[in-house]
């Protein structure tokens, strides 16, 4: 079953990473993704292990981010593939069905593909600016989530992505996305996940203001 919320993981050094996947954990985070760039392999492998010892501990599924066999040799829950990472059908080969694997999309046409290479969510985005991400794709707003949604006939779970906050989760739900991926929303206050899975998981209040 894949999470209604997502904590992708950041931080300055992958001590902070490890730091902040262990807050997510203990305030209730379901899924977390570390999402560490720019160290080689053998620090990724390191801090990768320690986060399958930390979430193993909450009982917190993890993802690897861009690394499919770095996934599966830490036993992680699932790889997310980025646009310019492996080809989920190289990746479900290596991994099985056992392991999840995401896929990124910006468009309609990249979710159609990921639909064909049978990945088992999509995060769609980006919805708004943001920091966190480098070369960030044009943002969708909530019409562009809409326009995809309505064309696109799909169990695959979309998960939206991309600069996040808590008053924008009504109105995204709204548009028939699964469930959301947030970094900076959730770094800057680790109680925000108590807030984010309550709206998610409680469609009666989809209307109230948070
Ligand atoms: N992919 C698209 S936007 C993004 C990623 C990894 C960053 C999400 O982080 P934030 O801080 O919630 O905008
Ligand atoms: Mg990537």
């Amino acid at each position: 079953m894949i999470s209604k919320l997502h904590y992708i993981s950041q931080g300055e050094t992958p001590e902070t990473h490890l730091a902040n996947i262990q807050k997510a954990c203990s305030s209730g985070a379901d899924w977390v993704q570390l999402r560490l760039k720019d160290v080689d392999q053998e620090t990724l492998l390191q801090t990768a292990l320690k986060a399958r010892e930390i979430t193993a501990h909450f009982q917190t599924r993890l993802l690897i981010n861009d690394h499919y066999k770095i996934a599966k040799e830490v036993k992680a829950d699932g790889v997310h593939l980025g646009k310019t990472d492996a080809c989920p059908t190289e990746a479900r080969e290596y991994l099985g069905k056992w392991l999840s694997i995401g896929g990124t999309a910006n468009t309609l046409e990249d979710c159609e593909n990921l639909i064909k290479k049978g990945v088992d969510y999509i995060g769609l985005g980006p919805f708004k600016f943001t920091t966190t991400k480098t070369n960030l794709s044009p943002t969708l707003a909530l019409e562009g989530y809409q326009a995809i949604l309505d064309e696109l006939k799909t169990d695959t779970p979309i998960i939206a992505i991309g600069g996040i906050t808590i008053p924008d989760v009504a109105s995204l739900l709204k548009t028939g996305i699964y469930g959301i991926a947030v970094s900076g929303e959730i770094t800057s206050n680790f109680n925000n996940i108590a807030t984010l899975n309550n709206i998610l998981s409680t469609p009666a209040t989809q209307e109230q203001v948070y």
